[in-house]
């Protein structure tokens, strides 16, 4: 019998540290920079690599590298999806950093669920509000952006973010 070993990182997770990491030490020099605004960009529910992302971002924020400005959930396919951003942003102490989600017309993202909906439904564990449905993403995309000044926010993606 052949014994597959999965990765430790997917594609995914190794693409949103290499951006972070990018966004903390700029791309051109090794100079540490000040504290970088971020979106989070994510179609998180059908692989572990958004949660794994996300973990490394609140901790970032933990350390005051980056301050996280909100969370966009940019799939529809998956509606536990955004409940297990709620849980994650919970877990890490920031229960009331916005979150919004895509509400297009058209599916966007993998609707398959291993872990999302355990995760969503979860709110007695992780005191989170939002299970399978928040706030419509565009305008509120629009929103966070106009409270910052021009070219000082970082957006990292590892969703669909041409769905807004
Ligand atoms: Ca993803």
């Amino acid at each position: 019998m052949k014994k597959f070993i999965k990765p430790l990182f997917s594609h995914g997770s190794i693409i949103a540290l290499a951006l972070i990491l990018s966004c903390r030490f700029g791309i051109n020099d090794n100079t540490v920079s000040d504290e970088v605004k971020v979106i989070f960009d994510t179609d998180m529910g059908s692989d572990c690599d958004d949660a794994g992302a996300m973990a490394v971002l609140h901790k970032l924020a933990d350390r005051g590298e980056i301050e996280i400005l909100g969370i966009i959930f940019s799939s529809n396919a998956n509606k536990f999806g955004v409940g297990t951003c709620a849980a994650i942003n919970s877990y890490y102490g920031r229960k009331d950093l916005p979150l919004v989600q895509f509400q297009g017309n058209i599916i966007i993202g993998d609707s398959r669920n291993f872990y999302s909906q355990y995760i969503a439904e979860a709110d007695s564990i992780y005191g989170h509000s939002v299970i399978d449905s928040t706030t419509e993403s565009t305008l509120a995309y629009k929103k966070l952006l106009r409270k910052q000044t021009n070219k000082s926010v970082t957006i990292i993606t590892v969703g669909h973010p041409v769905a807004h």
